[in-house]
């Protein structure tokens, strides 16, 4: 027996006599051995009791669904939206996704590029879907203060079927579109099954929940970024960390510095032009997703930030591709920003009034700030001979106090920039983030700090009892690529072990060493976000090292269930499924087999 989806497997309960059963745990479905488990029931069953579908993801905070399906005609939807002027083209756009997505879902489209159109079994030919829907807040940009929570209520009577949305904002009524695509199921013919009655009141335990992608190391073509953002908008994931820049490759063209991507892009067709990046924007709004740009400084730098030599304008970085690396950075090439010249922070101004162009409305930025090397900076004479003689003195506490005022400065060009008075910056943890430095060097209400080592690092409970906001994104956990081993060598596998989806999922931002208080909770931790650095991925390989692990993270931040990753197996094996089929080379979780023995 072939089951081409899961959401039908249901179906083969009655067919297959098999030593599995399903129990309900954690208002989950979760299959058992019925040699060790008394009390089990099919799927079917297990469904209602469980008051779960098994197939939505992440799961809803609450949820009711009545395990009885009607027929509808998936290319029959009657999409009503009564919303503020500001969303309704956004709304309409969403509405386009979810009825593609729908037909997506097509047991006979498995080829992620072209719907199914039909033909459809006769018999449902009248039935029709209505999505009705309510937003009432004209929100039009997401940020942390954003209101993505949704109702959804479906009845269904003779011959239709009414979903009803209501939703504070756009990004609330687009999840409950993508919760709604999760209740459509198909029949083994091409009958499409709608559940006939179920209510869902969702909204996220996390504001924050985000992926980094790393576009210097290696290439990302706009095509790998917005399948990124296709898969995201999928799983509620709300933020796209965009690590542009690096020392490796600048392949950003900026309109007033050229020269940035002209020195420092692999080549003239591995750039992002201006127009590439405001429709990425739009492309990711309308998913219900933001991109929180950064330029990582002052180290990680480098090229494409040559032509300041050429323009007479002195050094902007310095120790750029040094050798022996190991003296000067963790990771070959080596670069940062030379402190010692006012042009650098001319050119850091201009690139700032650029990103604002790009990226706003913006009410976060990404500073970096990661792995400072004092060396790099102290072997350069310019640097040295300008510390002595402002007499900074040349000594690692002098340069943390550079380092620092370069921090301030930073800040500064960035407000100036925009024109606002505040602005969240976001700086990796680092030399300025320990103990002893944050409280001299890094305002807690300026930054948000991001947490990128392990969850035993003392550093966690230093940032959270001084009150300032994290975000997590533990090595051992969330780090989905394998970059240290391109460069360290000698043994020094940092691939393993590989980070499979129960680590990602397992990984809670509230589980650590260090007590919380309540509202350290909810006022400080405000998600996390997967990292794919690309030393060793691009357009090949991205979507397989992102997908389905990063969705094991959307549901950890949307819905942080007390379970571990035992009870969601199923769910999370649907829901690799849709992504696939909305053309996400998601890596693949199971044999068959495991599928066909339900
Ligand atoms: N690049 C930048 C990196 C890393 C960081 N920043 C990194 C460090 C350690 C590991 C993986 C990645 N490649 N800019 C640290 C935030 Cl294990």
């Amino acid at each position: 027996v072939l089951a081409t989806n899961l959401l039908a497997a249901h179906a083969l309960d009655d067919l297959v006599s098999s030593p599995w059963g399903w129990q309900c745990e954690f208002g989950r479905c979760v299959k058992k051995e019925i040699a060790h488990q008394e009390g089990l029931s099919t799927l079917n069953t297990c469904k209602l009791t469980c008051g779960s579908s098994g197939a939505l993801w992440p799961i809803p905070s609450q949820v009711k669904i009545e395990d009885q399906l009607s027929l509808f005609l998936p290319n029959n939807i009657d999409f009503q939206f009564n919303c503020p002027n500001e969303v309704v083209n956004l709304m309409n756009e969403a509405g386009d996704i979810f009825k593609d997505n729908i037909l997506r879902y097509h047991p006979e489209y498995s080829d992620g590029h072209v719907p199914w159109t039909g033909p459809w079994d006769a018999s449902t030919e009248s039935h029709i879907l209505y999505v009705n829907g309510l937003v009432t807040g004209d929100a039009v940009s997401l940020n942390l203060n954003t209101d993505e929570s949704y109702q959804l209520n479906v009845t269904t009577s003779d011959d239709f079927t009414t979903a009803t949305i209501v939703a504070a904002s756009f990004f609330g009524a687009r999840h409950a579109l993508e919760t709604l695509s999760q209740l459509i199921e198909y029949h083994e013919t091409s009958d499409a099954l709608m559940v006939v009655a179920a209510q869902i009141e969702d909204s996220p335990v996390f504001p924050y929940r985000g992926i980094l992608l790393d576009t210097s190391r290696n290439f990302v073509s706009v095509a790998t970024l917005e399948r990124t953002l296709d898969a995201m908008g999928a799983s509620k994931l709300n933020t796209l960390h965009w690590h542009i820049t690096d020392t490796h490759s600048f392949p950003l063209v900026l309109e007033s510095l050229p020269n940035m991507a002209a020195y420092g892009a692999y080549s003239s067709r591995q750039v992002y032009t201006f127009k590439q990046v405001v429709d990425l924007k739009e492309y990711a709004r309308v998913r219900g997703v933001r991109l929180l740009p950064e330029l990582d400084a002052p180290a990680h730098v480098g090229n494409g930030w040559q032509w300041g030599h050429e323009a007479g304008l002195g050094d902007l970085a310095v120790c750029v591709n040094q050798e022996p690396w190991q003296e000067y950075c963790v990771e070959p090439p080596c670069g940062q920003l030379n402190l010692a010249n006012p042009s650098m922070y001319h050119v850091l101004g201009q690139l700032y009034v650029e990103l604002v162009k790009l990226f706003s409305p913006l009410d976060m930025f990404h500073f970096g700030g990661d792995e400072v090397n004092m060396h790099c900076w102290n072997a350069s004479k310019e640097i040295s001979d300008w510390m002595i003689e402002n007499d900074f003195g040349v000594d690692e506490e002098a340069y943390f106090k550079q380092w620092a005022v370069f921090q301030q400065r930073a800040r500064e060009l960035f407000l100036e920039a925009t024109g606002e008075e505040e602005i969240q910056g976001v700086l990796f943890t680092s030399g300025l983030t320990a103990a002893e430095n944050l409280e001299n060097y890094v305002n807690s209400s300026q930054y948000i700090i991001q947490i990128w080592t392990a969850k035993d690092d003392p550093v966690i409970k230093d940032v959270l009892t001084r009150g300032y906001k994290v975000i997590f994104s533990n090595y051992d956990a969330w780090y989905l690529d394998c970059g240290m081993g391109a460069w360290v060598g000698e043994g020094n596998n940092w691939c393993s072990p590989y980070k499979g989806w129960q680590t990602v999922y397992d990984n809670s931002p509230y589980d650590i060493a260090y007590s919380l208080t309540g509202s350290q909770h909810t006022d400080l931790i405000l998600g996390g976000e997967a990292t794919l650095w690309t030393e060793q991925a691009d357009d090949a390989t991205i979507d397989s090292k992102l997908w389905p692990r990063s969705a094991a993270l959307a549901e950890r931040l949307w819905s942080n269930p007390a379970s571990g990753w035992y009870a969601a197996e199923t769910p999370f094996v649907n829901h690799r499924q849709r992504l696939v089929k909305r053309g996400i080379q998601a890596e693949r979780l199971q044999p068959e087999w495991c599928h066909q023995n339900e």
